[in-house]
């Protein structure tokens, strides 16, 4: 296939959508009936100082659709953003499946990816201690497949049945509804210690995981186990795993509190910006891949999705890229109208009879019924696949093909019986042929039960650093709500995970620790500790704080390099305007001390300047403690050292002094790839 070929391909939905994409620049204003507007900006009054009139039907129209501008958001996932993108695979998946996009790895599938967190409704920040969806839409030749994940690879509750009890528990309390975005409240808690099955899923909710650095650094995972099916139509379970190229990295909890007030939009703005500046996100595609024959084979259940597979026993197999692009044109039609459901597959993706991905496949179309308005959702242009789409279905609110002919029902004569169904050869979708020989019942099966020996893996595959910041966000939550009784029965219940963590926060919340508990499971999984992630400079922001009279042949040298390594400074000192160096360099300035915060930035340049006054001094040094209390990258020169506050600071971890300026830029760059130094002893 050729280049052009491939490209052709990617632009596919590009090209649809903007069929649809309309610039009302430099246009004549109209009504919606095409009428030109002669004035926009008074209602029709009997006199100047008299009632507005019936007629105006230009003031009716406005303001009619204005007051239905709004649609229900999503009573969960309310808060996201989206981008579009391609994705090629690396090799052919034959052996295991036949969907077509994962076959050819010259061919390139148009996607679009909605990030979001859970709880939080459509306005709140983005920083709350929460999961993180990612669902990906694959447009592809046979269909959309819809990959509808989390940053978590693991799910709460095990039967979607008790989907509603926890978002209740989770949501805003209701006789007063707060609190916004956050799980640190009695009912959620409440819900925990009474449905045990939550314990590996709070850990990860616990742990860093819960507040990522970026959309562009978390992993996504398909959560559920699901089927391959091949051209034989022989199935394999398979779990998705998305793996982020720059690594998995987060935020610490302070800072991240900050953010949400600093800037709400932090994570939507760092998307954005990378897309435009060409800093494409990426992400490989990875499976875990498990034979039919070995479905009892492990000590607890794949079809349980409170349990991950552990990459040490299942490798995680990479099989292709997907990298985001292209910026929506506008938030509303596209990020906001974009409906994901698990149930939208191709041939040679199918399911397994995990209790919550049954229920899943109920909810989603259930749910757009509602915020999308009627049946006709998937002819909005961002929900159209960019294959045909043929059949008997008609009419509802909405609806927009002009479906030609009297003929609507299968099978008929009037019409050859078309549209016609297709075999399984010519691509039609068959569901795999599981046999199935049971009771009905309304039950838990008995190999759902351990809830705590993953839970206990985790805390066990956690660095020292990763530890503490667990038992903190336990002590932080638990020290939020109010119900000692619900304190008390989640000590008891986490001190089924680890005695040590349960034992701690127990402290901090002033419960009476739990009585030692045996707990037999000592393995560990080093794929799940940040660790052990990929580290990089690449997009890594750094704030250059910056007075007049800087040493100007350093600050360009070092500058030079860390852009080089794709580090992206941004100028910060007290005024806007240029900042002068010694010896006639200038430096235009971003931010001033009021428009940038410290928690912004992953790393500090500490520059300084001799041509500044005490106030400078005072507020430079704020900045960059609070960098350094975050247990940031913090890099100084000469004139900058006096920017550190605290005495023998320069000796700390990733603390970069400048002395030896041939070997800084290097050391400070290896320092900011490092992201962290959890080695500092901060008050
Ligand atoms: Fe869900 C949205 C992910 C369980 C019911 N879910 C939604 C979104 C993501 C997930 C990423 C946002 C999609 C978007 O950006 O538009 N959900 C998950 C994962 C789950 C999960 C990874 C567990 C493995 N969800 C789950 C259950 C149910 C739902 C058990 C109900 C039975 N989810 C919904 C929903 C939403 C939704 C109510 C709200 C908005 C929407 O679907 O389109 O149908």
């Amino acid at each position: 296939m050729s280049k052009q070929h491939n490209e052709n391909e990617a632009n596919r939905k590009k090209e649809q959508l903007e069929q649809f994409t309309t610039d009302d620049r430099g246009k004549k204003l109209t009504t919606n009936q095409g009428l030109k507007v002669s004035e926009d900006e008074f209602s029709l009054k009997a006199g100047e100082r008299g009632p507005t009139l019936m007629e105006d039907f230009h003031f009716r129209e406005k303001m009619t659709h204005f007051d239905h501008e709004r649609i229900p958001e999503r009573v969960v996932h309310a808060r996201g953003f989206a981008a579009h993108g391609e994705f090629e695979v690396y090799e052919s998946m034959k052996p295991y499946t036949k969907a077509g996009f994962l076959q050819n790895p010259s061919q390139k599938t148009p996607v679009f990816v909605r990030f979001s967190t859970v709880a939080g409704s459509r306005g709140s920040g983005e920083l709350a201690r929460d999961a993180r969806g990612f669902a990906t839409k694959f447009y592809t030749e046979e269909g959309n497949y819809d990959l509808v994940g989390n940053n978590i690879p693991v799910f709460f509750i095990q039967d979607a049945m008790k989907f509603p009890d926890l978002v209740h528990a989770l949501k805003p309390e209701p006789h007063n509804e707060m609190p916004q975005a956050a799980s640190a409240h009695d009912t959620f808690w409440d819900f925990v210690a009474n449905n045990q099955e939550s314990a590996h899923m709070v850990m990860w909710a616990m742990s860093d995981r819960a507040i990522p650095r970026s959309f562009r650094m978390m992993e996504g995972f398909g959560v559920h186990t699901f089927r391959f099916i091949n051209e034989e139509g022989k199935s394999h379970f398979v779990k998705f795993h998305w793996k982020p190229v720059l690594g998995t990295h987060s935020v610490v909890w302070d800072e991240a509190q900050k953010i949400n007030g600093k800037d709400p939009d932090f994570h939507r703005r760092d998307l954005w910006e990378s897309i435009e500046n060409g800093d494409y996100p990426e992400y490989e595609l990875g499976v875990q891949i498990v034979p039919e024959e070995d479905e009892f084979n492990f000590e607890f259940d794949i079809l349980d999705p409170t349990k991950l597979w552990p990459e040490e026993d299942i490798p995680v197999k990479i099989i292709g890229k997907m990298t985001l692009n292209r910026n929506v044109d506008n938030v509303f039609a596209e990020t906001e109208q974009v409906a994901f459901h698990p149930g939208h597959v191709v041939p040679g993706i199918d399911f397994t009879n995990d209790p919550l991905l049954q229920g899943r496949l109920f909810s989603y179309t259930d749910t757009q019924l509602i915020r999308l308005g009627g049946p006709n959702f998937h002819e909005l242009p961002i929900n159209r696949p960019v294959c045909p789409f043929h059949n008997n279905q008609r009419d509802g609110y909405g609806r927009q093909t002009i479906n030609r002919g009297p003929v609507s029902y299968h099978k008929n004569s009037l019409a050859e019986n078309t549209p016609a169904t297709s075999t399984e050869k010519e691509g039609g979708y068959t569901h795999y042929h599981e046999k199935i020989d049971a009771h009905k019942v309304r039950a838990r099966s008995e190999s759902f039960k351990d809830h705590f020996s993953q839970a206990t893996l985790f805390w066990n595959s956690m660095s020292a650093a990763e530890k503490e910041h667990i038992m903190n966000a336990f002590s932080f939550e638990l020290g939020k709500v109010k119900n000692k009784s619900v304190q008390k029965q989640v000590v008891d219940m986490f001190a089924n995970v680890s005695h040590e963590l349960a034992t701690i926060f127990a402290d901090a919340i002033g419960v009476t620790p739990p009585a030692e508990r045996k707990n037999s499971v000592t393995k560990s999984s080093p794929a799940l500790s940040q660790e052990n992630t990929v580290k990089s400079p690449k997009t890594r922001k750094l704030a250059v704080i910056i007075g007049q009279q800087f040493d100007g042949i350093e600050v360009t040298s070092v500058l030079n390099a860390l852009t080089k390594d794709g580090v992206q400074a941004e100028i910060i000192s007290d005024k806007l305007g240029t900042v002068h160096g010694s010896n006639g360099t200038e430096l235009e300035v971003d931010h001033t001390f009021l428009t940038a915060d410290s928690v912004l930035f992953d790393a500090v340049y500490a520059v300084g300047g001799s041509n500044e006054d005490k106030a400078f001094y005072k507020k430079a040094a704020l900045f960059i403690y609070e960098a350094y209390s975050h247990y940031k990258p913090i890099g100084a020169t000469a004139e900058g050292i006096k920017l550190l506050q605290i005495e023998g600071m320069e000796n700390d971890p990733g603390v970069i002094y400048g002395g030896d300026s041939i070997s800084f830029p290097s050391k400070f760059i290896e320092a900011i790839a490092a992201h962290r130094f959890w080695g500092r002893e901060v008050v």
